[in-house]
């Protein structure tokens, strides 16, 4: 069965802004990118998805778009996107762009001239609504704090942002927004772009009673009146008949809050919407209650659960999972899920064991392919991220002391994974000759790309092992999932299975020894035993009671 060449791609993951800077302001670039392909050619990744590069304020580093049509003057000229473009696809690199359409800055000329008067053609472009008895028309939250209305005087209403107040939410209920959006994607797929990641693209459709929300569903902040809204899935289809269906390309939808229901309704081939969807539902397994802005071990039994359950019904639904650990709003993993001291090496080689063999499109976060850490910042004035300045002013105002602040943001903070790319251990790892924009970690000189690629048994060419693995097992791609000893408290231990083959994948993902035994359920007569891959020298091969090491991953293929 030909599969759609996205099935069978690994995605690599650039927030330019800390990826490479060619020219000393402090800030990465599009040269930078281009100055790295070599590098991320020999990872042997297929696709770049490029972060925001948009004309912005930088309000929300790129996800408050100001001009659709224009490079952000930081990261380079047209130009330089072209020749990354022709850079990339003459090395077999494809490029998807971050498209951002829930909301713009409201330093775009729509909402410039959308604000100017209600009689403005661009009114209807954003979501103004009268006070409620002097008060923001409904309850919900902004989900970087505070109220998701602000009150404009100009024309004495409120417009809706559920992100930051410089970022207003578009109204796809009109007509001229999607026309208007649709044409914009299709100027970026002329260009060659070979597909999307879209931007909470799950909120754009909202109630259009506006009601408050009563709390009676948790978190009560408004959300269940926009997630997965009444129109979605109509607006997804209309997309990609007007827009997607007429290119060789890939979507994968960013899903904020969302249902399995629905991301099988997003992804399954026949309903013609996306390609895949991201959900982040496996990095909320250490939000006690569902509160991120708390301190808290993760709960392991969950993350086995979720992962399981997702890769179980999505199998089943038809649909397609994108891959992931890290992004550039999430910790970065091993500092988060595995052990970023002494074991450092073997427990990055295992979460990236346990991901990267599941079904689905696997994505690698810039310098997660060699182990980078949280940099564990010890002060507010290292902090840059809109979210986490806010969050930082708003738990100060509840009387919580800046050393508890501090704490939860060095485990919580989307700065966490935002720090420059640490190529060497130059002066600022070699991201920069400038002062950059937010600091370097301080492990730059033991954690470097220019040092694991150097290394036979480093973090990066395990990640090349994985990929390599995923292009040569079509059973990666195709077979299906099955959870082994679920409730074990450290073992996370999966099998999957096509007719003729399966593949046994083995993790510990603790730092203390334990011992694996294969269960009765699963039945291996007759095939072949091949230990395809392990994070140690000499990994066992006895299934009756396999002894795993601190953080061990073995992987069998039986055919
Ligand atoms: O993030 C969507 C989103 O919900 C994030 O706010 C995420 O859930 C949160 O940061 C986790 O704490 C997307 C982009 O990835 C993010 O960088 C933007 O800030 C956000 O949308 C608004 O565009």
């Amino acid at each position: 069965m030909t599969q759609p060449w996205w099935k069978k791609a690994v995605v690599y993951q650039i927030y330019p802004k800390s990826f490479n800077d060619t020219t000393g302001n402090g800030v990465g670039d599009l040269q930078g990118i281009i100055e790295k392909l070599d590098y991320l050619k020999e990872l042997g990744v297929d696709v770049l998805w490029l972060t925001p590069i948009y004309d912005s304020p930088q309000k929300d580093n790129g996800y408050d778009i100001s001009d659709y049509y224009n490079i952000y003057e930081q990261y380079g000229s047209m130009e330089d996107f072209e020749q990354l473009l022709e850079e990339s696809h003459s090395r077999g690199l494809k490029i998807i762009m971050d498209i951002v359409v829930n909301h713009t800055s409201t330093e775009h000329e729509w909402f410039q001239k959308s604000k100017a008067s209600k009689e403005n053609p661009y009114r209807d472009f954003y979501i103004w609504k009268d006070a409620e008895d002097s008060n923001p028309p409904t309850n919900w939250q902004s989900k970087f704090g505070g109220s998701a209305w602000k009150y404009d005087e100009t024309t004495g209403q409120y417009y809706l942002h559920l992100f930051d107040v410089t970022q207003a939410d578009l109204n796809w209920e009109n007509e001229e927004v999607r026309k208007a959006i649709y044409e914009m994607m299709d100027y970026w797929l002329k260009k060659g772009v070979d597909g999307f990641r879209l931007d909470v693209i799950n909120l754009i459709s909202k109630d259009q009673h506006f009601p408050n929300d009563d709390g009676s569903v948790p978190p009560g902040d408004g959300r269940k009146f926009y997630t997965d809204g009444p129109r979605v899935h109509e607006y997804f289809q209309e997309m990609n008949q007007e827009v997607f269906s007429k290119y060789d390309m890939m979507t994968v939808g960013e899903m904020s809050s969302t249902t399995i229901e629905n991301c099988i309704k997003y992804t399954n081939p026949n309903r013609n919407e996306l390609n895949m969807t991201f959900n982040f539902h496996h990095l909320k397994v250490d939000y006690p209650n569902g509160e991120k802005w708390t301190a808290a071990d993760f709960d392991f039994l969950a993350l086995k659960d979720i992962l399981s359950t997702w890769q179980s019904k999505m199998h089943e639904g038809g649909g397609w999972n994108a891959l992931f650990w890290c992004n550039h709003d999430q910790p970065r993993v091993v500092s988060r899920f595995g052990d970023d001291q002494e074991y450092h090496k073997e427990s990055a080689k295992m979460l990236a064991t346990t991901i990267h063999l599941m079904q689905g499109t696997p994505y690698i976060y810039q310098g997660e392919e060699f182990g980078m850490t949280n940099p564990k910042f010890d002060s507010i004035d290292e902090y840059r991220d809109v979210e986490s300045l806010n969050m930082y002013r708003i738990m100060k105002e509840k009387g919580m002391s800046v050393e508890g602040i501090l704490t939860i943001l060095k485990e919580k903070s989307r700065d966490n994974s935002r720090t420059p790319v640490q190529w060497n251990a130059e002066e600022n790892a070699g991201f920069t000759t400038g002062e950059p924009w937010i600091k370097v970690a301080k492990n730059y000189k033991k954690i470097n790309a220019e040092s694991a690629v150097s290394k036979e048994d480093s973090i990066f060419h395990y990640y090349k092992k994985l990929i390599w693995i995923r292009k040569k097992y079509d059973i990666i791609t195709d077979g299906d999932y099955q959870l082994l000893m679920p409730d074990h408290d450290q073992i996370f231990a999966y099998m999957r299975n096509t007719k003729d083959e399966k593949i046994l994948v083995v993790n510990n993902f603790y730092g203390t020894g334990t011992t694996f035994y294969l269960p009765n359920s699963v039945h291996l007569e007759g095939y072949s035993q091949d230990l395809l891959l392990s994070n140690y020298p000499g990994s066992s091969t006895n299934l009756d009671g396999l002894t795993l090491r601190p953080y061990e991953s073995i992987v069998y293929h039986f055919k």
